[in-house]
């Protein structure tokens, strides 16, 4: 038996969004977090069967539009990567809503303006077009707040590093320079995935962050390399690991949103405060302070994120489950 999916795919400043317009399951739940664990029970090997290896790889990423179940929402999303269903993505966002704008499927009920369901909560969406082509696309995130500070690790092979956590939709380990990080500059791509993945275990082990609100989001599933931005108008720049082997070739929507509450947080930013982060391959969103804000008692912050991307082709996908690679594999 073969199971269809017709996907419109592109990329978000670089990292790949592959929207799956046609062959979604039906899902049960009241609202997207709860769809996120159905399809998790029920559905995931369509996840692992369009991400991975032979039809995707490490990097590969999107999502699913369904209708929402909260009012005054237009558009429900469940994101799908090689590392699950991420309660937020913003460069999966930015994809999405420009293919769907583009190709009908999202019909706003005000132009230039949406609320989105996803499973972290509801974001507010503003976007530009020119003529049939969304040009970009602003997210006004869930609030990203810091979740610890100071924590100290030995990395073998490295050093001691002293880490601070941050929820910005997922939550990140943040690493900035110091001792035997030196930079981006100084580490190679696959430096930096090893490492990634020793840092996250070794703070998986320490601790298991519990969002605020929503107990069903936690644990630590991504690590920012922090560093100074490459070009003289930008302000800082990153290195984001997920998954067990990819870099975001985007700077990340969330990653930049816990960034941004990390800096904040530290001083160096404060409300109304315009931030342009550089992704690994140099690529560009604009974070802003949008506001200060409490989530369950917890200092916290409005993050803003706004990029652009481009749809680059339709690609009709079958999992064949003769297939002996039917749900994916990684090497
Ligand atoms: O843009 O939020 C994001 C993201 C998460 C993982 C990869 N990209």
């Amino acid at each position: 038996m073969k199971n269809i999916f017709f996907c419109i795919d592109g990329h978000t400043a670089g990292n790949p969004v592959r929207l799956v317009a046609g062959g979604a399951p039906l899902l049960h739940g009241e609202n997207m977090g709860e769809r996120r664990k159905d399809f998790l029970a029920r559905f995931d090997w369509i996840r692992t069967g369009l991400c991975f290896e032979p039809r995707g790889h490490d990097m590969m990423s999107g999502g699913f539009l369904y209708p929402p179940t909260q009012a005054d929402t237009d558009i429900g999303i469940l994101f799908m990567e090689t590392s699950g269903c991420l309660p937020m993505c913003g460069h999966g966002t930015i994809g999405i809503i420009t293919f769907g704008i583009e190709h009908g499927l999202i019909v706003p009920r005000e132009p230039g303006r949406l609320k989105v369901e996803v499973p972290a909560g509801i974001i507010d969406i503003e976007y530009g077009t020119e003529g049939k082509k969304v040009t970009w696309v602003r997210i006004r995130n869930v609030p990203a707040y810091v979740a610890a500070t100071g924590i100290k690790i030995d990395v073998p092979d490295f050093g001691p590093l002293t880490v601070d956590i941050s929820y910005g939709g997922n939550y990140y380990a943040i690493v900035e320079p110091q001792g035997p990080y030196e930079g981006l500059d100084a580490l190679n791509a696959d430096r930096i995935k090893a490492l990634s993945r020793t840092i996250r275990a070794q703070l998986q082990a320490i601790i298991d962050p519990v969002h605020p609100v929503d107990p069903r989001i936690h644990g630590v599933s991504h690590v920012l390399w922090a560093d100074k931005p490459m070009s003289a108008d930008a302000d800082g720049r990153n290195a984001v690991f997920y998954g067990d082997n990819a870099i975001d070739r985007s700077p990340c929507g969330t990653g930049t949103s816990a960034r941004l509450a990390h800096l904040v947080s530290k001083g160096r930013l404060k409300k109304g405060d315009r931030f342009i982060h550089e992704s690994y391959i140099g690529s560009r969103f604009i974070g802003r302070v949008e506001d200060v804000t409490k989530l369950g008692g917890v200092d916290a912050i409005i993050p803003s994120i706004e990029g652009s991307a481009i749809a680059t082709g339709y690609n009709t996908i079958w999992i064949d489950q003769d297939d002996t690679f039917a749900a994916g594999f990684s090497v």
